[in-house]
């Protein structure tokens, strides 16, 4: 018979991320409020690895804070101010981000940058460091470690240069771009060798993969094969692991007297309307202000619908200390000015705005009753609004207008209405088609979407990419026995 120590406990799976999926609110020199988001993956025991998103430098806040979290599998790593603002602020969004989106800051802003980005870059590393330090404090023999995003590039180098035998995956959120735009970054060769020490490597799409080996191939001259990307007979595999929403989570709210209660209020306040809905992060990549300017189209063209139609547009706010997104949000602010100054009467105006996030019923109860949703990113790793939107329509069986430019352009392309959020007519004339579609039209494109969003889960994406790890460690075990 086995003995207790032969019985194989739970696997064990450390998430690193650059921000732990919880929000702490300090109440008191030695206590907290934690607000925790996030899942697991089913068949290990997980363990969170992150920046808790607070300034804490005592070490009575320390020392609590890290009880407090780590009561719920989340291990904080604290970093400094100093830190903070020349790895995150600095080389994380000011230089990683927009490269990764294509966004072409104004040249002098690049040029002024350049100055700064080889003290950025240090800050970069020393903040991998510690997440690496903190990784390796929690690690024990068999774990699976996750590494997430563009934050943590160095991280599987760090770790793999302390433990050789760890299993290491790294998953990227953002897009990566075309070769030629990345090999405008000035250390590009020591971030693309640094991410190839993991065993596994996953993007959103086959596309963002494919740039990725041509980086590997082009500017450090490995051998990209259909697996990945080669290097003296060592194999990093490289794949594309689309992520989901918990759907679930959606369809159930749905059936929540709270949610039901603000549908009928919503229902009310916009009768004899067709609602348009926007909800985004208040960031340059989501075409915000292409969007506007497609509505207005829109109206101009056809007058028919002026009191007929809404656009919500949520945009929630995000670094707002950054002179960039000032500039967004006055630009944005100056348009809808602009088209509600023109198409608004007495009574209503076109464009509802609002400055702020919603609370998840209100989110979920907005979804529910809306009958178009407009999605004009202009790059998006994957864009999990138009999954959730799709959740929530299985009663009304909305439209969904989408950027090819998203990553899910490529999962929900056959139900959505695909546009270039460049080509404000094309938009306009979609908006068109999308608010005149006929019914047996929308089910057929709904189906199709409700298909895909309820089977391609968060949950199926984890489980896809760490057990796929677990199998790349063995093949290239048995690689090196043969
Ligand atoms: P984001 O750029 O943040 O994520 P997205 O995938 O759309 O973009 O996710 C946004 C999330 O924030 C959604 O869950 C949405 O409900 C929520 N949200 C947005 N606006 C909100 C508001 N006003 N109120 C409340 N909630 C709001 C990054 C990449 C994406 C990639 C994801 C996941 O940029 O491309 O899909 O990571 O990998």
């Amino acid at each position: 018979a086995l003995s207790a120590k032969h019985v194989r406990e739970k696997q064990r799976l450390l998430v690193v991320a650059n921000r732990l999926p919880v929000s702490a609110t300090r109440k008191g020199e030695s206590s907290w409020a934690l607000e925790l988001s996030a899942g697991g993956v089913r068949q290990f025991e997980t363990r969170w690895i992150g920046w808790p998103g607070v300034n804490v430098q005592d070490d009575k806040g320390q020392k609590s804070l890290s009880s407090a979290l780590e009561e719920k599998g989340f291990i904080p790593v604290f970093l400094d101010e100093e830190t903070v603002d020349q790895y995150y602020n600095g080389y994380c969004n000011n230089v990683l981000w927009p490269l990764f989106h294509y966004i072409g800051l104004q040249q002098e802003d690049r040029l002024a940058a350049t100055r700064s980005l080889q003290s950025q870059f240090s800050a970069y590393k020393r903040a991998n460091r510690l997440f690496a330090e903190v990784v390796l404090s929690q690690y024990q023999d068999g774990d699976v470690v996750w590494c997430h995003d563009y934050h943590l590039m160095f991280l599987p180098k760090f770790l793999k240069e302390a433990n050789s035998r760890m299993k290491l995956g790294w998953f990227l959120h953002t897009p990566f771009p075309s070769s030629e735009i990345y090999r405008t970054l000035p250390l590009r060769s020591e971030l693309l060798k640094a991410v190839l020490t993991a065993d596994l490597i996953g993007f959103h799409t086959y596309d963002y993969a494919r740039h990725f080996v041509s980086a590997c191939t082009r500017i450090l001259g490995l051998e990209g094969t259909p697996e990945g990307v080669e290097d003296q007979g060592k194999l990093t595999r490289v794949a594309a692991f689309p992520i989901g929403i918990d759907s679930e989570r959606f369809i159930k709210a749905l059936e929540t007297d709270m949610v039901r209660s603000h549908i009928q209020k919503l229902r009310g306040r916009f009768a004899g309307r067709k609602v348009m809905l926007g909800v985004d992060r208040l960031d340059m990549i989501k075409g915000i202000p292409q969007k506007l300017l497609a509505f207005e189209k829109f109206l101009e063209e056809s007058p028919e619908w002026q009191d007929k139609v809404l656009l919500v547009q949520i945009a929630v706010p995000t670094r707002t200390d950054v002179h960039e997104y000032q500039r967004l949000t006055s630009q944005v602010h100056e348009i809808v000015g602009r088209i509600n100054g023109r198409f608004g009467t007495l009574g209503t105006v076109p464009i509802h705005h609002l400055d702020r996030s919603l609370e998840f019923h209100e989110l979920c109860a907005l979804y529910a009753i809306t009958d178009v949703l407009l999605v004009t990113s202009l790059r998006d790793g994957m864009n999990l609004v138009s999954y959730e939107y799709v959740a929530c329509q299985n009663t009304k069986k909305g439209v969904l207008i989408l950027s090819e430019f998203a990553g899910a352009a490529q999962s929900l392309g056959a139900g959505a209405i695909l546009i270039n959020p460049w080509n404000i007519s094309e938009v306009a004339a979609s908006i068109e088609d999308a608010l005149t579609m006929k019914e047996v039209e929308r089910k057929e494109r709904h189906r199709h979407n409700f298909m895909h969003v309820t089977t391609h889960t968060a949950q199926v994406w984890a489980d896809t990419f760490v057990s796929e790890l677990n199998d790349t460690i063995v093949e290239a075990e048995l690689r090196t026995l043969r």
